[in-house]
């Protein structure tokens, strides 16, 4: 097994993750193969199913980069799903309280640190481990992240940050907008979120845990980046395919084949 997404990160890596919403294995490959470090499946919003997101797992393997997956909101079955298929990182929404981050990392680890049930009938072919070696490596080596993208949630934080065995927090800036204007406005990168994302962090960071977020531009990402987010979600395959659609249009350079 290559160095996993959890060493990198905890080695202080920056990881910027792709981010593949349609259901497509072919377009996480491509995202793996096109310069992200590591391809994020998302079943909350985006639209993966269960064997979508199975499928896509191998494909990112086969383009050299780890897999993560974002699962429905409170889906702790699809959290122990995710990793039985191979994911190396669990991404669980719109976390509130201390109790739902407990839920979540119970269903992420293995005994004593949880109680995820056994059986990674894919996860084991696609890491290439012997089942002892797989249980040896699981709860370390792939993560659990909360995100913490809600006014309830970041009064929670502290109570968050002390669940044992959750590896990180993950913030969500467009919710954080939603929630902080009361309904009134979606602004990922209005600098109202400014405040708690850097609350977040210095707390995230004194509890020794791993921070993420998602972010539309790579200049916000470097704003997260330079906070110590490091692992960093930047747009969807949807918006890769929009801004290619443009810049195919408005290009006017030479002729050369894409492949
Ligand atoms: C948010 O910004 O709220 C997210 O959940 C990112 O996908
Ligand atoms: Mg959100």
């Amino acid at each position: 097994m290559t160095p996993s997404l959890a060493a990198k990160l905890r080695s202080g890596a920056t990881v910027i993750t792709g981010w593949n919403i349609w259901p497509e294995p072919l377009l996480a490959e491509i995202a793996a193969r096109s310069g992200f470090d590591a391809v994020t499946m998302d079943m909350q919003h985006g639209l993966h199913d269960p064997v979508s997101v199975m499928r896509a797992i191998g494909a990112c393997h086969l383009g050299g980069k780890p897999a993560a997956v974002r699962v429905p909101v409170g889906d702790n079955g699809m959290v122990s799903r995710a990793l039985d298929m191979g994911a190396e990182a669990v991404i669980a929404p719109m976390v509130n309280s201390a109790a739902e981050a407990e839920a979540f990392v119970q269903a992420a680890k293995y005994p004593p640190a949880g109680e995820r049930s056994w059986g990674p009938l894919r996860g084991q072919t696609v890491f290439g481990l012997d089942t002892d070696a797989h249980l040896k490596m699981a709860n370390k080596d792939t993560l659990a992240l909360a995100m913490v993208e809600t006014k309830r949630g970041i009064e929670a934080l502290d109570e968050i940050l002390a669940v044992k065995g959750l590896d990180g927090i993950f913030v969500g800036p467009s919710d954080l907008s939603v929630t902080i204007t009361g309904g009134d406005r979606v602004a990922p990168g209005d600098p109202l979120v400014d405040e708690p994302v850097r609350i977040i962090a210095r707390k995230t960071k004194a509890a020794g845990k791993l921070l993420g977020a998602f972010t539309w531009a790579a200049s916000r990402a470097q704003f997260f980046a330079d906070l110590g987010y490091q692992f960093i979600a930047l747009g969807t395959d949807q918006a890769y395919f929009q801004a290619g659609i443009q810049k195919m249009l408005s290009d006017r350079g030479e002729e050369k084949p894409v492949t």
